[in-house]
């Protein structure tokens, strides 16, 4: 028996990758019977049949489990926005920080087309502009600038994926799929079944499977542009806000939420530039949604 990592399931049979191959696994029946459900990400037992082929014997209860895209056991999450063109929502960035946090997974934030944002900053027209990663850096994030052109940053990235699993989220067109790419420097696995390029033809990513790349498993995933939050307690939101915590237990009232009562210091310290106005006003927004949501439940 070995252990492996589920890649995908495809067309009723599972890709598990085991001592550096891709195994085309069936199910042992008793999994079948209990229409178990496996997901990528999952830590299996196969037991080899042939060179390529293996039955799944067995499964690791899961870590975690992100369901945006659907994956268990995700270690860390890039979370990709280009720097221009999409211009990045950031609004859905401090959404998605949030839900892999909630989730018990490390976000890596990636901006994208670095490349493109030094054409326009260069250019003699237009004033460079501060771009956003520092306002994260501050808060303890870590941020990566790449450009997928011309693999500024791309090595430093890859680094980080060894021995990991790792999901790209973001929404479409700011290049996760180019920087999954770029990042696997061309070398990936395959199998008869595991066509990266038939997948790559279109621009647009469709399904949801994890492929071997530069040492760890990467999942490229569909863009999105919408995103709720996780089900949580209105006096839980400030919790997710890393760069409150030096603040929020000094507002006159300790059921402060931040919003529209008086002296409050968050809000003072957003006043005075030490919070970011865009960050504090993402905050009342999903405060307002997070009460909304609990009174449906
Ligand atoms: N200049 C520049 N263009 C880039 C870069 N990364 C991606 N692009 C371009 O941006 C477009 C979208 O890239 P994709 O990699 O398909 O974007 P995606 O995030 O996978 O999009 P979805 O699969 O729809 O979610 C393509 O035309 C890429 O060539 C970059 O670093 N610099
Ligand atoms: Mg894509
Ligand atoms: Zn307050």
């Amino acid at each position: 028996m070995i252990e492996g990592v589920l890649l995908k399931g495809y067309g009723g049979f599972y890709y598990v990758y085991a001592e550096d191959r891709v195994w085309e696994c069936s199910l042992r029946g008793r999994f079948r019977i209990k229409d178990q459900d496996f997901l990528p990400g999952d830590r299996v037992r196969i037991l080899p049949e042939s060179n390529t082929k293996a039955r799944i014997e067995g499964a690791e209860p899961r870590l975690n489990f992100l369901s945006r895209p659907s994956i268990a056991n995700v270690d860390q999450a890039l979370l990709v926005f280009a720097m221009t063109s999409p211009k990045p929502d950031l609004n859905l960035l401090d959404r998605l920080l949030i839900q892999v946090t909630y989730s018990g997974i490390e976000p890596i934030i990636v901006f994208t087309k670095l490349d493109n944002y030094n054409a326009e900053t260069l250019s003699p027209d237009s004033k460079p502009q501060p771009f956003v990663s520092d306002i994260y850096r501050r808060i303890g994030y870590t941020v990566f600038e790449v450009s997928n052109k011309t693999g500024t940053g791309i090595a430093e990235l890859r680094n980080r994926l060894e021995e990991k699993i790792s999901v790209l989220a973001g929404p479409s067109g700011v290049g996760k799929s180019s920087l999954f790419n770029a990042l696997s420097e061309g070398k990936q696995l395959k199998t008869g079944e595991i066509s990266q390029k038939s997948q790559r033809g279109r621009h647009t990513t469709r399904h949801v499977e994890l492929m071997v790349c530069a040492g760890g498993l990467v999942a490229d995933t569909p863009g999105f542009s919408s995103l709720f939050l996780p089900k949580m307690k209105r006096e839980d939101l400030a919790g997710y806000f890393p760069e409150f915590e030096e603040y929020r237990h000094k507002c006159r009232f300790s059921s402060c939420l931040h919003d529209k009562e008086p002296d409050c210091s968050i809000k003072a310290a957003q006043e005075n530039g030490e919070i970011s106005r865009t960050r504090y006003e993402h905050y009342r927004d999903f405060l307002q949604e997070v009460i909304a949501a609990e009174r449906r439940y």
